[in-house]
């Protein structure tokens, strides 16, 4: 099989963490006789530097031809000064919108041999094992208007929470779909003590839900939501929420994994390339170091392989190479808690041997 993957390294170690997952996927082609061809775009502060832009045509059109896209990460204070519609970040909501990547599958695995690199007890979090879907198009990223304002002698700011029915319905139906392979349970997280978005998200959740009457639903608030993560964990299955809202609540979850350098995710479309990334960001205080834990964007490989590629062999090959070397004692220096670690390079080299032998 011979598939194209476009590759957007972005900024900071999405450089270096890139260059990893390829170096696995390179593997698994070997192994497997599958051959990946790969072709390069900027995104982020890397096009802004280059091209003025954060997402130049060129690489909407570079992941527009591929299979399936890698990226790495964007930011970094170098661009702290530019304005908020031409931020790096602005790169990765725009490349998100153009291939309409709407369901962001965030999944938290808890790893035996990682139970001391978190800081929450073991007791807690063995066995752990949900999945975040984050809605990834709509929501307060996305809504308009969004600016600063003087209104008389006042200045004033306005974000808009903007959905419309067909976004929240296609994202929870990918939720029970996630469900129906997994243990059957879905938890809907919103505000809709407050919010007139969430009363509407609950409505369609409760309407999907009787399409699916095999599956659990129940509905819990975000605040709620933030500390039954922390305090009861192994409660969650399928997690599904608000484009803001999953993006914290999977950064939190990230603890139970020991890091968020141990987080990947798929961001889905119905039509075209699916996006493959680490949840981190590019780690400005690390890049160049060789010191970043590839593993994030090496389980994001395996997710292209699963879901955009149908490899499920290969995608487990994969996540086995990585608990492999995990159960070896192998440790990144976010999860060595101060002891000795391997660099970025070594890491990636001892899971490329793994997928050899
Ligand atoms: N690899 C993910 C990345 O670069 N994250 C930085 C970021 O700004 N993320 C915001 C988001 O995922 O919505």
């Amino acid at each position: 099989m011979t598939k194209k993957v476009a590759v957007l390294p972005g900024d900071g170690v999405g450089k270096e963490v890139t260059k990893g997952a390829i170096d696995v996927l390179n593997a698994i082609g070997q192994r497997f006789n599958h051959q990946f061809e790969f072709s390069y775009g900027l995104i982020g502060g890397a096009a802004i530097d280059t091209e003025g832009v954060p997402l130049p045509e060129s690489t909407v059109a570079v992941c527009k031809e591929a299979d399936a896209v890698l990226l790495g990460a964007v930011g970094g204070p170098k661009w702290d000064a530019v304005p908020t519609q031409l931020r790096p970040e602005r790169g990765l909501l725009a490349i998100r919108k153009e291939l309409d990547l709407y369901a962001n599958l965030r999944p938290v695995t808890y790893y035996d041999s990682l139970a001391d690199s978190s800081p929450l007890k073991k007791e807690y979090i063995q066995d752990v094992d949900f999945i975040i879907v984050r809605e990834l198009t709509g929501g307060l990223y996305f809504g308009k208007p969004s600016e600063r304002r003087t209104n008389g002698s006042e200045e004033v700011v306005v974000d808009t929470l903007y959905y419309k029915r067909e976004e929240i319905e296609r994202i929870i139906r990918q939720a029970f779909e996630t469900a129906k392979v997994r243990r059957q349970k879905v938890t809907s997280v919103d505000k809709a003590n407050v919010l007139e978005s969430s009363r509407l998200w609950r409505e369609i959740a409760e309407e999907v839900s009787k399409d699916y009457p095999e599956i659990e639903l129940e509905h819990m608030l975000v605040d709620s939501a933030a500390m039954q993560l922390i305090r009861n964990p192994k409660h969650f299955d399928v997690v599904v929420t608000e484009n803001m809202f999953g993006d914290i609540l999977s950064d939190e979850a990230s603890m139970l994994a020991g890091s968020l350098g141990m987080l990947p995710s798929a961001s889905l479309t119905l039509n075209g390339p699916s996006l493959y990334e680490p949840v981190h960001g590019s780690a400005p205080d690390i890049a160049g170091q060789n010191k970043a834990n590839p593993i994030a964007a090496i389980l994001s490989a395996a997710m292209m392989l699963r879901h955009s590629f149908g490899l499920e062999e290969e995608a487990k090959a994969v996540e086995q190479a990585v608990e492999h070397v995990l159960n070896a004692g192998h440790r990144t220096a976010d999860l060595a808690n101060g002891s000795h670690y391997l660099s970025t390079e070594k890491m990636v080299e001892a899971i490329v041997d793994t997928i050899a032998d």
